[in-house]
């Protein structure tokens, strides 16, 4: 495949990805704050954003819509989910959409995989990103991982320290450079030390903050110029940006901290 850094969804080895699969993950509660943010077009027009590298959505949206959008926005295909509907033992996200159909029928420039390491269903997991990455790389699309530890394998032990675990986490982002993803998106682990962790288990990988719940332009814009000051390479951000009434000004915020190096002093 190409090089990374020159895909679509990267811009001068960084990327700003909106992600818009919360229906589906979430169900349509996500919207509530904003209630135009259910309407997949005002997103569609909120990724047109200059700083935004790609727009991450399932399958029946970027059906739906990306034909009209092509030109604007860069489309990374989620091809797996869970809702919050469903009652299983154990964490597990299962397959919608192939990589073949993502790229020939959609165009996605990326495709994106959310693996629950520490699942009891983390093999049957293991069994589809491999299937995932080995016809993305036939296909030349990078890979994004959405590497969120969670499951019985963790959860019960003495010694796990909760969601912002970084050792937790920075094994499950290990775990991406081992299996050939180009790209992980983790949490934040709540201090730049932290992000550190992650950044020392990944070799060259690229590493994107996952957005979180919404919370304060100050709040949000410090986490991300922690985790840039130390080797980040993004965000990929959800419900940060819809549930904004204004998201392009956040978006405008993001962009310099993101791709210009400003701090948040510099931009609030
Ligand atoms: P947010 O920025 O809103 O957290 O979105 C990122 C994301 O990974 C989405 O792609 C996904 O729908 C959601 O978070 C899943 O969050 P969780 O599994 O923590 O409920």
């Amino acid at each position: 495949m190409k090089e990374f850094d020159d895909s679509a969804i990267v811009r001068n080895g960084n990327s700003l990805i909106v992600a818009y699969d919360h229906g589906l993950e979430h169900g349509p509660t996500d919207f509530e704050p904003n209630p135009e943010s259910a309407d997949p077009r005002h997103v569609f027009e909120v990724a047109k954003h200059d700083a935004v590298t790609a727009l991450a959505v399932q399958k029946g949206v970027a059906e739906s819509y990306i034909d009209e959008y092509r030109d604007q926005v860069n489309l990374l295909v989620k091809l797996n989910g869970n809702s919050n509907l469903s009652s299983r033992d154990d964490y597990y996200s299962p397959k919608q959409c192939s990589v073949k159909y993502a790229v020939e029928e959609l165009g996605a420039e990326a495709v994106g995989y959310t693996m629950y390491a520490g699942s009891d269903y983390e093999d049957q997991m293991w069994k589809e990103f491999r299937e995932v990455q080995e016809q993305a790389r036939k296909y030349g699309v990078p890979v994004v991982m959405w590497a969120y530890p969670r499951g019985n394998g963790i959860e019960g032990k003495s010694e796990y320290g909760g969601d912002t675990d970084p050792a937790v986490i920075s094994y499950a982002a290990r775990l991406g450079l081992e299996t050939g993803a180009d790209m992980v998106k983790c949490k934040y682990p709540g201090s730049r030390e932290g992000w550190e962790q992650i950044e020392d288990a990944v070799g060259e990988m690229k590493t994107v903050m996952s957005g979180g719940s919404k919370r304060s332009d100050k709040d949000f814009l410090e986490d991300v110029h922690t985790t840039i000051e130390v080797g980040c390479n993004g965000l990929a951000v959800g419900r940060n940006v819809f549930q904004r009434e204004d998201p392009e000004e956040l978006l405008d915020k993001l962009e310099a901290v993101i791709f210009e190096g400003k701090s948040p002093e510099n931009v609030l």
